[in-house]
């Protein structure tokens, strides 16, 4: 055999053996297709026919059955979940211990607050309220109060958006508002829509991979929505995921969504549950 013909010989056994290996399993991603779930960050999303995705526990924690949570974020650095509470007379900001659900630190508002959403931004936390208009921007260190501010909607949910220097907040409309993080002032906002229908009571947000995740109040679904056009490209429902054996009683709607994105952990809670929960998500047959 010629040179040339070994080499063709060679280059055709290659060809061979990697169509094979592309029509095998060995090409496929490592995250977890085996057991036919996904991480948060892979999910499709298509706004023309949005997927609705399930969910598989992965861990259960313990979570402070008195947490009426209204925010929650966790901070890949330290390794902890931040809440925020709400409830009159009963609102605070907490870090808390991701496996034990210890609270680690709290800071109580004043009664007069119901305290909403958080979101972390360069060192500090800022934390919504209610209907008083008022927001507060703490130390996350220390939880000092370093500002107090107001804005002209009610606040409900809150979420950090560093790629594009921007804080995205919710009032339980269908708006989502783009907030200077400095000013804390709104620069844009847009209407969230799942076909061309407005999706309203966005409560509790968290930004994964650029897609802006919502609790919907009063559901147990969440919409992924697309910031920069408003469209829902997926769902997650999430209904059944506090067990009736696991229930005090107290527990009121699903609410707190929060990720690491180091790991690509989704953690998922509700208010007053004694449960908080690492999900990954099912996708539709
Ligand atoms: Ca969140």
């Amino acid at each position: 055999m010629s040179a040339r013909a070994r080499l063709l010989t060679l280059g055709l056994g290659i060809l061979l053996l990697l169509s094979a290996l592309s029509a095998c399993s060995l090409f496929r991603p490592s995250q977890a297709p085996d057991e036919g779930t996904l991480q948060a960050s892979r999910i499709a999303f298509d706004p023309e026919d949005p997927p609705v995705y399930g969910y598989r526990v992965v861990n259960a924690y313990p979570h402070d059955p008195e947490a009426f949570t209204q925010g929650l974020v966790y901070d890949p650095q330290e390794g902890v979940l931040y809440e925020g509470t709400g409830l009159w007379g009963r609102s605070s900001l907490r870090r808390v211990e991701l496996e034990t659900g210890e609270v680690l630190q709290i800071h109580e508002l004043p009664d007069r607050y119901f305290g909403e959403g958080i979101a972390l931004w360069d060192g500090k936390i800022v934390q919504l309220t209610w209907q008083s208009r008022t927001g507060f921007v703490y130390d996350q260190e220390s939880f000092a109060l370093l500002r107090q501010f107001s804005y002209g909607t009610e606040g409900w949910g809150i979420t950090s958006d560093p790629a594009n220097g921007r804080l995205i907040m919710s009032d339980g409309s269908a708006a989502l508002y783009f907030w200077d993080p400095d000013t804390l002032e709104e620069i844009g906002r847009v209407e969230v829509r799942d076909r061309g229908r407005p999706v309203v009571r966005l409560n509790e947000l968290e930004l994964i991979g650029g897609r802006v995740w919502a609790n919907v109040w009063q559901t147990d679904r969440i919409a992924v929505i697309d910031p920069q056009t408003g469209r829902v490209g997926a769902w997650v429902d999430l209904t059944g995921l506090l067990p009736p054996e696991g229930r005090t009683g107290q527990e009121d709607v699903l609410n707190g969504i929060a990720y690491d994105p180091e790991n690509d952990r989704l953690f998922v809670t509700g208010k007053r549950w004694p449960k908080l929960f690492e999900i990954e998500l099912v996708a539709p047959d």
